[in-house]
């Protein structure tokens, strides 16, 4: 037998698997109700309208949406893109590059490949979404990572931290940063606090990797701006998805920043998967130009503002006292803090035979932290299937305490 441990790359050993993905295969049994996976609810994908599109495209463009296609991306949907972008209020400098990605997932590697030397300091929310903080650690980046409030990351401690790091002489490199609707926090940043970021990137002269996938599905009327917006210098990459706002299936999302940047993530991409999906490219420039998307968001933002009002009204009735949790605005997540003493990593079994899945909140630390915390997914359940979830949830919670 070959012994294919000793024939594995370095790179394989620097990453665990995803407990999220691990997780989701756990919750496929029958009987548990998941309030773990970030899924969108599937009945909110315009099936109709898609399948329509789908066969509009192979009709009236069927030798181009099946054939291969240049690496930024099919010609129609960036020019869709960029109108797109303009009425969600992400503003595209006349110096910016704009490439299609097969997912926000890739984009996140690729301005990783294109940015990170072994060893650079990337600055990280703490709690951040896993699947951005194992792209870093493949590309053998360390973190600072900062403590977050209800409103996001806190700003004069990302300041106190980079201060320390200069002064260390630790080549920190970028910021990767959630500003609305935080996965897994739940949490939107103000402002003021948006602008501070900014400035401090200015002073440290970093990169801010702006990832906003939840950027739409807000459901109060809180008005905040894009950093990519706010920012005056061109140090911010934006990263967006159709994964939430159409289908994840389509497995498509977009990076717009310096064209530099762009451009050097153009070039590595073509040695990873060539381009995205020419097909489902043209789907959705279709959809956004028929305005699909902005027209199933409105019912979206309904379905998810009644699914979180359902798990916040079911935290507040069963939770024990001691648990605290996050109010988000928008996107799929509550985050929640039990008692010190409970360890939410040893629960999940007892949770699970209870017949309810959460992930627990470590796997979104970089430090080891969270050991007591635990993010709640509210996308994907039925409204029934929260009130349950979260009675089950806070049985396996009482025993604990
Ligand atoms: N970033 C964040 C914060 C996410 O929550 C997700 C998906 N859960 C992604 C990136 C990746 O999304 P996708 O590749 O489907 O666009
Ligand atoms: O890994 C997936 O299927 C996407 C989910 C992301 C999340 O739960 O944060």
């Amino acid at each position: 037998m070959v012994n294919i441990a000793s024939k594995l790359s370095e790179i394989v050993g620097r990453v665990s698997v995803s407990e999220i993905r691990e997780l989701l295969k756990l919750v496929e049994k029958p009987g548990i109700i998941s309030l773990a996976g970030g899924l969108p609810d599937p009945r909110l994908f315009p099936r109709e309208e898609i399948a329509a599109m789908v066969r509009k495209v192979v009709e009236e463009f069927g030798e181009k949406s099946l054939q291969y296609a240049p690496t930024r991306g099919v010609g129609v949907l960036l020019d869709e893109l960029k109108a797109f972008m303009e009425r969600m209020g992400v503003r595209v400098r006349g110096d910016d590059g704009l490439i299609v990605t097969s997912g926000s997932q890739q984009a996140l590697y690729l301005v990783s490949a294109a940015l990170l030397n072994p060893g650079d300091y990337v600055v990280v929310e703490r709690p951040t979404y896993l699947a951005a903080i194992g792209v870093f650690r493949l590309f053998g980046a360390r973190f600072i990572p900062v403590d977050m409030d209800k409103n996001g990351m806190v700003v004069e401690k990302l300041e106190e931290k980079l201060r320390r790091a200069k002064a260390e002489g630790l080549p920190v490199k970028m910021v990767y940063t959630i500003p609305t609707a935080h996965n897994p926090a739940g949490t939107t940043m103000p402002d003021d606090r948006r602008k501070y970021l900014l400035e401090l990137a200015e002073q440290y002269d970093l990169i801010v990797v702006e990832d906003d996938p939840y950027g739409l599905i807000v459901f109060e009327n809180k008005p905040f701006t894009k950093l990519k917006t706010l920012d005056r210098s061109g140090r911010v990459v934006y990263l967006g998805s159709f994964s939430k706002i159409l289908a994840p299936g389509f497995r498509l999302g977009w990076a717009v920043g310096l064209e530099e940047i762009v451009s050097a993530m153009e070039k590595l991409k073509q040695y990873v998967d060539l381009h995205s999906s020419t097909l489902t490219q043209y789907v959705a420039a279709e959809c956004l130009k028929q305005r699909i998307i902005e027209r199933s968001i409105e019912v979206m933002r309904m379905v998810y503002r009644e699914k979180r009002d359902a798990m916040l009204e079911a935290l507040e009735e069963y939770m024990p006292e001691g648990v605290e949790w996050t109010k988000p605005i928008g996107g799929f997540f509550v985050f929640a803090w039990l008692p010190e003493k409970i360890d939410t990593r040893k629960m999940l079994r007892k949770a699970v035979e209870r017949g309810v899945a959460y992930v627990p909140g470590y796997a979104f630390y970089v430090d080891g932290g969270g050991h007591n915390t635990m993010r709640l997914n509210y996308s994907f359940p039925t409204v029934e299937e929260i009130r349950e979830g979260v009675k089950r949830l806070a049985e396996v919670v009482r025993e604990e305490l």
